[in-house]
């Protein structure tokens, strides 16, 4: 059937284009991508779009607008794997009629685009016995998800949820405390400080530019209980 512009009849349900970005089906797309949809309704409805991604298993609303306009995007942002197949879905609706698709993309192999490893820094504060430390690593190309902090006297404290943190020091000194700082590849820096416990704090900064296999020495040598090393060790440092 030819369906023409001028035809108005309400009730008319929208459709999709098929010029999607990324294509679906595309390979070698940069992971986290912004994914663009255009779409039509013949008698000029202001639409809903719904966005929703299945990073988790199941497709989750990530984005709804209502539009004039005939495209519509949202940011891709958990699609950080490389060499992974995700899938987003789209959904139309004019109030009286919805209509939905669902397109997938894989993303470029590691090979083609090489992972930024992430800089570490932090601040801190000193009160007392009591540190005070706060990341600021940052990851250019993706997500810093992961923080390993050596405070120096032994204690040690990692994982996903110690961005900020803070350690009580049973006596004064100088304390050479590092942040290891992982991004969503894995991949790894550091960064060390010389802080100073007990006074007014302080003390000076040292940023050794270690390789990733140093790294693991580095950590392997503190001789901190060995499941811990466990974790260190099997991660991959330097991107892949
Ligand atoms: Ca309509
Ligand atoms: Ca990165």
């Amino acid at each position: 059937m030819q369906l023409q512009k001028e035809v108005k009849a309400s009730g008319e349900a929208p459709w999709f284009g098929d010029n999607q970005i990324p294509a679906n089906g595309s390979v070698g797309i940069k992971p986290s991508p912004v994914c663009v949809i255009g779409f039509y309704d013949y008698d000029d409805e202001n639409l809903t779009v719904s966005f929703y991604e299945n990073t988790t298993g199941t497709f989750k609303l990530v984005k709804q607008e209502l539009t004039p306009y005939r495209v519509a995007y949202f940011d891709f942002e958990n699609a950080t794997g490389y060499d992974q197949d995700y899938w987003w879905k789209a959904v139309i609706s004019d109030g009286t009629s919805e209509v939905s698709e669902i397109y997938h993309f894989t993303t470029v192999n590691s090979g083609g685009v090489p992972n930024q490893p992430p800089v570490a820094n932090f601040n801190y504060d000193v009160n007392g016995l009591d540190l005070v430390v706060n990341s600021t690593a940052t990851d250019s190309d993706g997500n810093v998800t992961s923080w390993y902090w050596l405070f120096g006297d032994g204690y040690s404290l990692s994982g996903p949820n110690v961005e900020n943190t803070n350690h009580t020091y049973t006596e004064n000194g100088t304390y050479t405390v590092t942040l290891i700082a992982f991004d969503d590849d894995n991949a790894a820096d550091y960064i060390t400080k010389e802080i100073t416990i007990g006074s007014n704090g302080g003390g000076g900064t040292v940023n050794v530019g270690m390789d990733s296999q140093t790294i693991i020495l580095v950590v392997a040598a503190a001789a901190f209980a060995a499941a811990l090393i466990g974790v260190v060790a099997t991660r991959k440092f330097g991107g892949r």
